[in-house]
């Protein structure tokens, strides 16, 4: 399936994602993150971290302060906002790549949006915080709605789905249309399906399979693979471990036309990945 280069509103700025797939390097500011040092020595590293991404080839950046890992523990909001803004607000200074920061909560949002970044990265797809879709309008940030079953307490309890493709795609659409109600353009919205979020090993294997089925919908879609839990139990490798793997999935997903942006830890890696993908593509 062939798709059109389609525009992605970001308050001031607008990107194709597409062919080849936008780069997204993920930074995160969580205490694990970093072994010592205190709040300025995690701020300045998550920040260096960011630069170095940006200097492997990320295209994005995504700044995330609180772990959605399955059963990790809700971080109260001051201290993600002690995470996230001062690390927004240095790579804004710092980087000119647009900024996307990875919370639930409204006033995370807002705050990282003063500091300079561009897009709502929110796993609840703008349902956790009543007060998202305001933020979200008014600013005209770009948005990534992610599905997920449950949430990420309960997630992987017992995720259960009749039609797994079928189902995340029509929620989705849904949320789509939701958003739109409450003064989000579609062209500020990229889709995303929630690898890992409510999802058996073989949930998401299948929906890894038929990912260009979201392509109908016709807006970008933003893909999360890389390093995740259902490679580690399919290759039985740890975290450190799971690259060959995670750049296997999204390398399926490019051939496939089925993913314009790529949620990744290695950027340099996926590049390259991107970069052959490119020259075979173009020949
Ligand atoms: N995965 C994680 C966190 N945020 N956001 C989007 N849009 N898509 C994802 O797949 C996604 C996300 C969890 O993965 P990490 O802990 O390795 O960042």
């Amino acid at each position: 399936m062939s798709v059109s280069p389609v525009t992605w509103r970001l308050r001031d700025r607008t990107l194709s994602p597409g062919r080849p797939p936008l780069v997204m390097g993920i930074v995160n500011v969580t205490p694990d993150s970093f072994s010592d040092g205190g709040r300025f020595a995690a701020t300045d590293a998550a920040v260096e971290h960011g630069l170095e991404l940006v200097r492997q080839g990320a295209d994005l950046l995504d700044i995330g302060g609180e772990s959605t890992r399955p059963g990790a523990t809700p971080v109260p909001l001051e201290e993600e906002l002690r995470r996230v803004v001062p690390v927004v607000q240095k790579l804004a200074e710092l980087t000119t790549v647009p900024l996307s920061v990875d919370t639930s909560k409204a006033a995370v949002a807002r705050a990282a949006l003063e500091a300079g970044a561009h897009i709502i990265n929110d796993v609840t797809a703008l349902r956790g915080d009543p007060e998202m879709p305001d933020v979200a309008a008014a600013f005209a940030a770009g948005v990534i709605l992610m599905h997920m079953q449950g949430t990420p307490q309960t997630m992987q309890l017992n995720p259960t789905y009749e039609d797994v493709v079928a189902e995340v795609a029509g929620f989705l659409e849904a949320r789509l249309r939701a958003v739109a109600d409450q003064g989000i353009a579609g062209e500020q919205v990229v889709l995303d399906p929630g690898i890992g979020f409510g999802k058996t090993r073989e949930h998401n294997i299948r929906l890894l399979a038929h990912l260009e089925e979201l392509q109908k919908l016709g807006r970008p879609v933003c893909l999360g693979v890389s390093r995740k839990g259902f490679l580690g139990r399919l290759l039985d490798r740890p975290l450190d471990q799971r690259l060959a793997g995670s750049l296997a999935a999204a390398c399926h997903a490019m051939g496939r036309h089925a993913a314009q942006i790529l949620r990744v830890h290695d950027v340099a890696a996926t590049r390259d990945a991107v970069v052959v993908y490119r020259a075979l593509e173009e020949e």
